[in-house]
């Protein structure tokens, strides 16, 4: 009985305590620990702090301390809560204290996320039912999507070549000497779903990225196709744009350029190199190809794929995806990995558009009639997140 009744904070202790109690003939003077009291609240600075209130059911001449943690349930401790555990002391004639938990409060987009904090110990008091503990609700009211840092990284410079344009993102709102919109859900004839609009929720600049996002509105998706036509035009180089890329049934983003002359030419005969295209059902697979024509019933194009390991995916962290392009021809790299190339000859007896100015896209579209279209598994929103789009020439 001597071991028991140093052990102090174990509830055999406080049967031990209880016990002597009675012996005394005071029992009225150990109080209950109630505990009741979960705690739901938004993430926002107001609510920084979770105060988990806990009561004694009566005052009593003896101090009464409460010993508690924290615990996990899908909250993380760190990253949502910071943990904490410790001791309560109720000086004699008090029955009401407080636990304060500190939540982690940021910026980004989360799903309602759980904590407990237990009640694992006392001296001078009584758990009736047993151990006590409450839930800490915290609720999402944020909309940015946090995007990774990690990933590949292209070099700075080329030996021979300059940096004569980027767009690195790095404002704070899209840059419009830079980008313009494709506006509508036209498609061109491949049967997309997607409402490209301007609006903030579908394109925005944050944390050095451009965010391209798709999201499912009920009876429709909204996406974003920017372009730099009119404002950033090449004619050859070697370009880099670095990016994490959305995934899932029906979802294609794709960095890609089209013939500055498309407005008067049309398509395919402005040319079109598509640098990067996903289908988001090969998650772990990109595309480069080009397309051509003299017009569009003499469409034709050219291409090859290369992916990263099977249950690795584009969205887990940046790749850089690339063109060199120059009089000879284009190549295509993955992470500096070059694996596909074209040369003059790739037209045959077609005009071969890739000696004049081109223009960049950037897009998410959803459904179609190569990547198929959204199902159950499909998750919204998708979002592309581009890092940089460099050219050096
Ligand atoms: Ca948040
Ligand atoms: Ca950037």
């Amino acid at each position: 009985m001597k071991l028991h009744a140093a052990a102090g904070l174990c509830l055999l202790s406080l049967t031990v305590m209880l016990t002597q109690c009675k012996e005394d003939d005071a029992p009225s003077v150990v109080p209950d620990v109630y505990f009741p009291i979960d705690v739901s609240a938004f993430e926002t600075e107001e609510n920084a702090v979770f105060e988990f209130p806990v009561i004694l059911d009566r005052t009593t001449d003896r101090e009464v301390t409460v010993y508690y943690e924290t615990r996990d349930i899908t909250a993380s401790e760190g990253d949502d809560y910071i943990p904490t555990s410790g001791s309560l002391v109720f000086a004699p004639g008090t029955s009401s204290l407080s636990i304060s938990v500190e939540i982690v409060v940021d910026e980004y987009k989360e799903d309602d996320e759980q904590f407990k904090v237990v009640l694992i110990g006392s001296e001078g008091a009584i758990f009736q039912g047993g151990i006590q503990e409450a839930i800490g609700t915290i609720r999402n009211d944020d909309t940015a999507i946090q995007v990774t840092t990690v990933g590949y990284m292209s070099a700075d410079s080329y030996p021979g070549k300059t940096l004569v344009w980027s767009d690195e993102f790095d404002g704070e709102s899209i840059d419009l000497n830079n980008w313009t919109y494709d506006l509508g859900s036209h498609g061109w004839g491949n049967q997309e779903l997607q409402l490209y609009t301007s609006n903030s929720e579908n394109s925005y600049v944050h944390d050095g990225n451009l965010m391209i996002v798709a999201k499912d509105e009920g009876s429709y998706y909204s996406s974003a196709r920017m372009k730099s036509i009119g404002l950033q035009e090449f004619q050859y180089g070697r370009i880099d744009v670095r990016a994490v890329l959305p995934k899932g049934q029906g979802i294609w983003p794709a960095i890609w350029m089209l013939g500055a002359n498309f407005p008067s030419a049309g398509w395919p005969a402005c040319g079109e190199i598509d640098i990067m295209e996903l289908i988001g059902s090969s998650p772990n697979y990109v595309h480069g190809t080009v397309h051509f024509g003299n017009d569009y019933t003499q469409h034709q194009f050219t291409g090859q794929g290369t992916g990263i390991p099977f249950g690795q995916t584009f969205a887990d962290e940046f790749h850089v995806f690339s063109i060199d392009w120059n009089e000879e021809g284009i190549t295509w790299y993955l992470d500096d990995v070059e694996f596909f190339s074209v040369d003059t000859s790739v037209s045959g007896s077609m005009n071969y558009p890739f000696d004049d100015p081109f223009f960049f896209i950037l897009n998410i579209a959803v459904g179609g009639q190569w990547p198929g279209y959204p199902d159950d598994t499909t998750e919204f929103p998708q979002f592309m997140a581009v890092d940089y789009v460099r050219v050096f020439q």
